[in-house]
């Protein structure tokens, strides 16, 4: 088996991650008490990907639940789903992190990282092929961006074999909650781009106008935002846990996705994105699935067509649908939107076919794009976090836990390449004399 472990880290981490774990259960067939109910072959065959079974026929979801402080932990196991996750899985502190990055990857982080470091390789231990670690973190609070990234390089150092996955809800600063999320962010950020493989990049502002504006939710809540998500990751991953025509996985994805290793940050889209109820399903077809998938206002980040280009995109489709088809409008998208992607990459569309459709939508697709435009969301978090910086605003809170001021430079040239690099291979033709 290639199996995946996940790690959910802080609030957001452990609020998403249990709502995708709620879904995995059910679309395997497993109960809250961890009980295999399901009647299709496809329920059970890759069931190990995600989930262990046990004597006694329970089956826990290959997963650590991390926090610094004890409230959210709280929160998942008096949950529906709280038994479903292993109970020494739980680890947390009881500190907190004063949404401080630097307490999160120095002193708080470290006293917290042995416990998940064990619970963590029990979890490898019990794996066949180990595929890829999933963590799911936000990284405007100093859990998920600080904790977050000292794991991560705990994960290259020790288990450079496998491939790190990031779920990351990335900053909106209109809806910021904590004014230091420039400062998180920013220091996460560096950690991404030097040790994640792949990140899924969302952002709850883009999350909120999808629900507004396609879903038609007037007030949309944090769990609307996060079945967004759930809905992109159960699209990323099915073709991983059932069978299919057309299979992926998630070291096909990083080969098809990243040109260079830095440039690893997706945007994401699912389709259909309408009021379910006012659905017509049987009218779904490949052809408004695809257009529904590439439409600028579906993305679960703030994407803006003009900025940038798609360096390489993977459509991922549940249901029964065609190949021929599928590749037809492919290349109609493509041959349509040309200018949209960079022509120095000649086959830079891939897809996947998962035959099993999502519980009530007989078609869907989820979209996973390595755009160049995501460089102005990059800015974004570079600006906001120049402008406290240059006053050296709240500066001391990271100093007094044992972060210099250079690390900050230092984080913020590698933000800065990482955003030329985007720029230049963002061309349409780029001239490829670069050094790596
Ligand atoms: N999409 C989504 N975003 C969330 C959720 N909870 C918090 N956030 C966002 O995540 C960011 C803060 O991250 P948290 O996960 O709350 O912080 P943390 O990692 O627990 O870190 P600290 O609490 O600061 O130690 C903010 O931008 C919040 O708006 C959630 O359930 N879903
Ligand atoms: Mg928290």
């Amino acid at each position: 088996m290639r199996e995946i472990i996940c790690v959910q880290i802080g609030q957001a981490g452990n609020q998403i991650g249990t709502r995708f774990w709620s879904s995995l259960s059910d679309e395997h067939g497993i109960d809250q008490a961890g009980m295999y109910r399901g009647d299709q072959e496809y329920q059970y065959d890759y069931i190990d990907i995600y989930f262990a079974e046990e004597t006694g026929g329970k089956f826990f979801p290959r997963c650590v639940l991390a926090d610094l402080e004890p409230s959210t932990m709280d929160c998942v196991r008096g949950s529906l789903f709280g038994e479903m996750f292993r109970s020494d899985n739980y680890v947390y502190g009881n500190s907190g992190s004063g949404n401080n990055f630097a307490k999160g990857y120095k002193h708080d982080g470290n006293l917290l990282l042995p416990a998940v470091w064990d619970t963590l390789t029990k979890e490898v231990e019990k794996c066949e092929r180990l595929q890829g670690i999933q963590i799911i973190h936000a990284i405007g609070g100093g859990t998920g961006s600080g904790f977050g990234s000292l794991l991560l390089e705990n994960i290259n150092e020790n288990l450079s074999e496998c491939l790190a996955l990031t779920c990351t809800v990335l900053p909106s600063f209109k809806m910021s909650e904590t004014v230091v999320e420039p400062y998180n962010s920013i220091l996460a950020m560096n950690a991404l781009t030097n040790q994640a493989h792949e990140t899924m990049c969302y952002e709850n502002a883009a999350l909120w106008n999808v629900c507004l504006n396609t879903l038609g939710i007037k007030s949309p809540t944090l769990g609307d935002l996060n079945h967004l998500i759930c809905c992109s990751m159960l699209g990323l991953t099915a073709s991983l846990r059932f069978p299919g025509i057309l299979n992926s996985d998630l070291r096909k994805l990083a080969v098809n996705l990243v040109p260079f290793p830095t440039l690893h940050f997706f945007i994401s889209s699912f389709a259909p994105l309408k009021n379910f109820k006012d659905l017509p399903y049987s009218d779904l077809n490949v052809v408004d699935i695809t257009n529904a998938m590439f439409d600028p206002s579906n993305m679960m980040t703030n994407y803006d067509p003009e900025a940038g280009r798609y360096l390489a995109v993977a459509t991922l489709y549940r249901g029964n649908i065609s190949s021929e088809d599928v590749e037809a409008q492919l290349a109609a998208t493509r041959e349509l939107n040309h200018d949209n992607f960079v022509d120095w990459i000649p086959v830079n569309t891939q897809y996947s076919i998962c035959s099993v459709p999502m519980k009530g939508l007989p078609i869907t697709g989820t979209l996973v794009g390595n755009n160049t435009a995501i460089k102005k969301n990059i800015s974004e978090i570079d600006n906001e976090f120049f402008t406290l910086f240059e006053k050296r605003a709240y500066l001391h809170w990271y100093l007094l836990e044992g972060l210099g001021e250079e690390d900050f430079r230092a984080c913020t040239d590698n933000i800065d390449r990482l955003r030329t690099d985007y720029k230049r291979y963002g061309h349409s033709h780029v001239d490829i004399n670069i050094e790596y």
